[in-house]
């Protein structure tokens, strides 16, 4: 069981200020939970721009950096860590497109967004870039280790 579990991976999921000011997050949470996926981290933090800065650094030639990191730092942030079988490519696959406008209905960005500067969350784009945010906006002793009483029947 224990080895099992190390073995998952984890991704970093992030609410952005528009998905929690429109009151988003139970929704955003439940798909997540319900596909079987496991919550080992969970906070809600007001981002500085220099902060906001460091996790979009591979933007930052792009024009719309700038607004883009005055828009996280704007309001709460909804900061977490999923952990299950695949989780950072299915993560992306749950969250949809980064255009609304061309995300499918079914996926978050599809369901409750309209537009790409207001796309309402945030996921690791891969292994590496998982491993960089989570320990960008967690500390190690953050992230909770436990069993779940739904595994045994997920896996
Ligand atoms: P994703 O969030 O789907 O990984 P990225 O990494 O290409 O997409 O973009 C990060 C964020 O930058 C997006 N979530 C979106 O908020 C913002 N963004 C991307 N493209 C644009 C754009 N053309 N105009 C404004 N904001 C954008």
């Amino acid at each position: 069981q224990e080895a099992h579990a190390a073995e998952l991976e984890r991704t970093f999921i992030a609410i952005k200020p528009d998905g929690v000011q429109r009151g988003l997050i139970a929704e955003i949470v439940s798909r997540f939970e319900r596909k079987g996926f496991k919550l080992v981290a969970i906070k809600l933090v007001v981002p500085s721009k220099d902060f906001a800065q460091k996790h979009y650094h591979d933007l930052k030639e792009r024009p719309f950096f700038d607004g883009l990191c005055n828009f996280l730092s704007s309001g709460p942030v909804l900061a977490m860590v999923w952990e299950g079988e695949g989780v950072i490519k299915y993560g992306r696959k749950l969250i949809g497109a980064t255009d609304p406008q061309k995300s499918e209905p079914g996926t978050i960005r599809g369901d409750l967004a309209v537009v790409v500067g207001r796309n309402i969350i945030h996921g690791s784009d891969g292994p590496e870039t998982a491993i960089d945010e989570i320990a960008l906006w967690f500390e190690p002793s953050e992230l909770v280790s436990y069993t779940s009483n739904t595994e045994k029947w997920v896996y």
